[in-house]
């Protein structure tokens, strides 16, 4: 890699991404005079809320606790206006975040990290953008994302498509006129069931092409009251501190008795409960649901009889209905109005299992059974998740090792933060963290606070390079297989076993164990000196 961008800066850390976790890094490493340098393709802050700008787009954790709990004063002076909150508004409080401790200065917008490589004389990095920069570092962070590299289908025909295509995920910042238009949703997961009621309240048609049926429970959002906003300032401090070790980041707490040690009535009044709650709770009703599949059936059917009972014609419910995954073993959407929109005469669902897309024509999709003519097709196919982005640079590490080769046989990492191999380089959010499954403010912060505790302990002491040891990261891998093993979450074909790549390794990339039995094992390992890497 050759500089031409005259920068002879040498950082300290670059950190790639201004996500919830790259910018918390990029500021915590400034206020810890580090000279830092922030890296992001988008024009702004943001990450996953910068470019999923879809209608409906909103958080399915409660607003007050996805957000960052570092900063009293900034927990106490943001007011959060709604349970959930919507994707502008999460933006708008990124925004404010990164205005209020002056996080922009340190970093280049606009500039997509395309290769980063290990110099094995003088151990740093040198991180090459598509600006044709390259910047010298002694530790680099991937921040990138877990779900945020988009897959684009192959379908036969999509590119003489000549009406509008959009990408949820890439959604255009001037939004997107859809009103009076005839639409097609290709895809069910959280993105398609949150955009496809908005956007039938002003199409012409909406026909929503499912592969995969997906659970949905409803969320119910609402205004937050003054007086509990009032109240939750006021209990923050607790709130946080019982989230800080939780299983899921949360200060929610999961019932202790297992269904079947119940009796039907207190059953039925926990589902219930959980069920108006609403959103992925709905995953923990019972602590054994998604361990033992008697529990998971009696949890499945509580929903497929709440999800019957809101579609008027039998056979659309039917398929509407998933029948092959256990309830939870796919992330369990969260929708307002996602079922009762196919009673509308305007909105059709086509199933493709029975029906499956031939091709896309210029003026619409061709089934095996008919030609459907639309003025969009909207892409909510989901994302190569975990190691997407970061495969897409593909670092180069010691002896010239590219990370595809080193997950030739799938990701290894230890803790997510190390890969053996790549010296000096850090993943966030990573295969092997809680991340996905757990609050993902609190979880980054964790992630971030981990990390620059160990460059500063590598600072301190003169430490050249860290890296992974070989046997802790595979240690670290096959213990998040066998925690996943004793779940139900292996017997679905879902993103967080890699299945929706075609050619990807299954892998469980995330760590199930929880959050906080994972945050105690991080602790550990810096309270014992690091003992699963390779310090020189
Ligand atoms: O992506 P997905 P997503 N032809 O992978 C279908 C988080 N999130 O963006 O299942 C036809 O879940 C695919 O079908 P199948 C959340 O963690 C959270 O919706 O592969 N269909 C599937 O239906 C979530 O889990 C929120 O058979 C095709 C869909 O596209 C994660 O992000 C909101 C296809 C992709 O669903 C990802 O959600 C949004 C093809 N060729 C996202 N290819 C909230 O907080 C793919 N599909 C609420």
């Amino acid at each position: 890699m050759h500089s031409n961008s005259g920068s002879d800066t040498r950082y300290d850390v670059i950190i790639v991404g201004a996500g919830f976790a790259g910018l918390y890094g990029v500021h915590h490493a400034a206020r810890a005079g580090l000279r830092v340098l922030g890296i992001e393709a988008g024009d702004d802050v943001g990450g996953t809320w910068y470019w999923n700008r879809y209608p409906g787009a909103r958080c399915d954790v409660e607003s007050v606790d996805y957000s960052y709990s570092f900063d009293a004063q900034l927990q106490q002076s943001w007011t959060w206006t709604e349970r959930f909150a919507a994707q502008p508004e999460i933006h708008a409080y990124l925004r404010h975040v990164a205005d209020r401790f002056d996080v922009r200065r340190h970093y280049r917008f606009g500039t997509r990290v395309t290769a980063a490589e290990f110099d094995e004389t003088t151990s740093t990095w040198t991180v090459g953008t598509d600006r044709g920069d390259t910047f010298r570092s002694r530790f680099v962070v991937f921040a990138t994302g877990c779900l945020s590299e988009p897959i684009r289908p192959d379908i036969p025909g999509a590119n003489t498509f000549a009406g509008e295509e959009l990408f949820t995920a890439r959604w255009p910042e001037a939004g997107a006129d859809l009103a009076g238009k005839r639409i097609a949703v290709i895809g069910t997961g959280s993105s398609g069931i949150q955009v496809s009621p908005l956007l039938a309240r002003d199409a012409t048609s909406l026909t929503v092409f499912q592969r995969s049926p997906n659970y949905s429970v409803p969320m119910p959002n609402r205004p937050w009251t003054e007086a509990e906003m009032r109240q939750i300032r006021e209990t923050y401090p607790q709130r946080r501190e019982k989230s800080s070790y939780a299983p899921a980041a949360t200060p929610h707490e999961s019932i202790q008795t297992k269904a079947r040690e119940l009796s039907e009535d207190e059953r039925l009044a926990a589902m219930e409960q959980r069920w108006n709650e609403g959103g992925v709770l709905f995953n923990k009703v019972f602590p054994d649901q998604n361990s033992d599949m008697a529990a998971n059936d009696i949890v499945r059917e509580f929903a497929d009889a709440k999800i019957r009972a809101k579609i008027a014609d039998a056979a659309v419910a039917a398929d509407l209905i998933p029948n092959d995954h256990p309830i939870g073993t796919k992330r369990i959407c969260t929708d307002v109005g996602y079922y009762e929109m196919f009673n509308q005469e305007h909105v059709s669902l086509v199933n493709l299992r029975r029906e499956p897309i031939e091709e896309i024509t210029a003026t619409g999709i061709r089934t095996v059974d008919r030609q459907l003519e639309f003025d969009a097709i909207v892409y909510a196919t989901g994302f190569d998740a975990m190691t997407g982005a970061l495969l897409s640079i593909d670092p180069k590490g010691a002896n010239g090792i590219r990370l595809h080769e080193a997950f030739a046989d799938g990701p290894v990492t230890y803790l997510g933060f190390g890969i053996p191999g790549f010296p000096n380089m850090f993943s966030v959010n990573s295969v092997g963290t809680p991340s996905v499954m757990a609050n993902m403010a609190l979880h980054s912060e964790q992630q971030l606070d981990w990390i620059l505790a160990l460059i500063e302990h590598c600072r301190t002491r003169d430490i050249a390079r860290v890296q992974a040891r070989t046997e802790s990261a595979r240690e670290w891998t096959d213990h998040l297989m066998e925690v996943a093993a004793g779940t139900l979450f292996v017997r679905a074909n879902s993103w967080y076993l890699g299945a929706n790549v075609e050619g990807k390794k299954r892998v469980f990339m995330p760590y199930i164990g929880g959050f906080g039995n994972y945050r105690r094992r991080c602790d550990t390992e810096r309270e014992n000196g690091y003992p699963g890497f390779e310090l020189s």
